[in-house]
């Protein structure tokens, strides 16, 4: 065994509160709800827990709008709650990292109600103020909710700039003491003993001072370029390593909006001391036809394959380190999106694991992903809860686009799609909670849950039991390089992984008709072969010839 990072072998499960697990019958989910189900995961075999925020909060945007970092939101619990987490987390041999959203806080925050009481208020320059130009907004910067990013505040003649929504203030980066406030904060965490952080947005934290207008060559008023990987932004990480990561071995995730593969080694090359590993999103963006995510679309299979291939083996070469994940609460679920869950389910779901399981890089799993959960297909306006989702559906009702249309791109695109409440059982409400739902429990849940994956033999519940073993007893998972095979293929995601004379030949049939893969000419595969996993039975043993099934999944281990 090599020396190494314990995050490196580690397998992350991520946990939204809010849909997990409710013990009170508000509807919503809480701290003792984790704590209830802390064997199940611990069963699963998962090493790291995330939390998305629990910190106290408005809820406009489900508690990435922080009012206070000290404390935590009422409908959860309490402090005393939140270390009773830690404590059985531990207690259990597994580690628990926070959300931690210091890009922005809730308007609702102290430092922003005393920004904006004067100009001079000691404050003020806690947040980003600017003056109107020509009239009106500083520059033409979209936000990432709809609208324009600037807010105008009537009494002090200013505008604050919000990147998301207008109750989510940008906090000034450049000023030292809004940053030596946020290490104190993260110290703070730190002394309670959690194990590392996620970082949501963290790399629009550094804006371009000039703050000039976007000239849209990307999109109108598009504004990424002077706040996405910004001037100082490694300067910051690294001051944040000094300050806090560093002192107390955590381990960070940076969520990276919009990025580039060389700043990802940069925010991850061990010798640059910034964080342990970074979320990009590119892969999924494959359903975005020219940049577009508010229309229906289907995937294009050929820019998966290669922008999964071309993360892989760029940070493997810039020693930099990935997270592997396919859904996360601002995503649909993998299954409905890249899978078949109509007639696969069981297959696609296990061959979409294997696909990433199988890569170089740390794997998230997202809460219901281990037993096959689904968009929910709602169909009514009303159904949905998500701040983003609705703006979109205002602006797209005011632009003439009609009720049934935006509902079908809801459907597939929202992030409620993920937000649904876990489903435990079979029983009403799918065992989330006694009372009434905060949002809509996906209607399959009586044949899709997490009680019946766990007694049924071959489930996809025990189908990633079994890809988080193999993890921590196959090395090569971790060091081995990578390869992208038949890249032209139109139907298999084929890849060879290789390390210390050993390889693994991973096959996944993407679709639902039969195909079959032949090895490259060039490429000579001797030694004994073991099916390491698969998700059928009998599989072809013969490497030159491999038939595939719909949705067949086979990795090959070569010694
Ligand atoms: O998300 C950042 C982000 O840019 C997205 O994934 C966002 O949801 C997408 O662009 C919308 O189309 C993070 C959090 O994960 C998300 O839940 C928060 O809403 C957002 O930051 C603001 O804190």
């Amino acid at each position: 065994m090599i020396e190494q990072p314990w995050w490196k072998k580690a397998v992350v499960y991520q946990i939204y509160p809010k849909s997990f697990n409710d013990t009170t019958g508000n509807g919503v989910g809480d701290i003792q709800g984790i704590i209830e189900k802390l064997d199940y995961l611990n069963e699963l075999g998962v090493d790291v827990l995330w939390l998305t925020p629990m910190y106290k909060s408005p809820q406009n945007d489900n508690g990435y709008d922080i009012s206070d970092y000290y404390d935590i939101h009422d409908e959860y619990g309490t402090m005393q709650d939140f270390e009773q987490l830690l404590e059985e987390t531990h207690n259990r041999g597994m580690k628990l990292i926070m959300d931690l959203v210091v890009n922005h806080t809730s308007t609702f925050h102290q430092w922003f109600q005393e920004s904006q009481k004067s100009v001079d208020n000691p404050y003020r320059d806690y947040y980003i103020w600017r003056d109107p130009v020509d009239g009106g907004a500083p520059t033409n910067w979209q936000s990432k909710f709809g609208g324009n990013a600037w807010e105008y505040d009537e009494k002090t003649g200013q505008y604050y700039l919000h990147l998301f929504d207008v109750t989510q203030a940008d906090l000034n980066w450049e000023n030292e003491q809004v940053r030596d406030e946020l290490y104190q904060m993260m110290r703070f965490w730190a002394e309670k003993g959690i194990d590392g952080f996620r970082l949501d947005v963290i790399n629009l934290i550094s804006k371009d001072q000039k703050y000039p207008d976007d000239d849209g060559s990307v999109a109108p008023g598009d504004g990424r370029k002077y706040y996405t990987d910004g001037p100082r932004v490694h300067e910051y990480m690294q001051e944040m390593n000094r300050e806090v990561f560093a002192p107390y071995d955590l381990m960070t995730v940076g969520e990276m909006s919009s990025t580039t593969v060389e700043h990802c080694i940069q925010y991850t090359a061990p010798d640059r001391n910034e964080l342990s590993m970074t979320f990009n999103f590119h892969h999924l963006k494959v359903d975005y036809p020219n940049g577009e995510k508010w229309t229906v679309a289907d995937f294009d299979f050929h820019d998966l394959k290669q922008i999964l291939s071309k993360w892989q083996r760029e940070m493997n070469k810039g020693n930099g380190w990935n997270a592997l994940f396919w859904c996360n609460h601002d995503q649909p679920r993998v299954l409905s999106r890249f899978g078949d869950e109509v007639n696969y389910p069981e297959e696609s779901a296990k061959m979409l694991a294997t696909t990433i399981h199988m890569m170089q890089g740390t794997p998230y799993i997202y809460q219901g992903e281990e037993f096959g959960m689904t968009n929910p297909g709602f169909d009514s306006i009303e159904k949905y809860r998500d701040v983003e989702s609705i703006n979109m559906y205002k602006e797209f009702r005011e632009k003439g686009v009609s009720e049934e249309k935006i509902l079908e791109i809801l459907k597939q695109k929202s992030r409620d799609n993920s937000r649904t409440p876990v489903q435990w059982n079979d029983e009403p409400n799918a065992g989330f909670t006694s009372g009434n739902p905060w949002i809509t429990v996906a209607d399959n849940y009586k044949s899709i849950n997490a009680e019946k994956a766990k007694n049924t033999e071959n489930s996809i519940f025990h189908y990633y039991q079994k890809l988080i073993q193999l993890r921590k007893e196959n090395d090569i998972l971790t060091f081995g390089d990578y390869e992208l095979l038949t890249p032209e293929d139109e139907q298999l995601f084929a890849y060879l992984r290789q390390w210390n004379g050993e390889r693994l030949l991973v096959i996944n049939n993407f679709y639902g008709s039969e195909t079959s893969f032949s090895l490259p000419e060039n490429l000579k595969l001797e030694g004994k072969t073991e099916v390491m996993i698969s998700n059928y039975d009998d599989v072809s043993q013969d490497l030159s010839d491999v038939k595939l099934r719909p949705y067949e999944s086979v990795v090959y281990h070569i010694t």
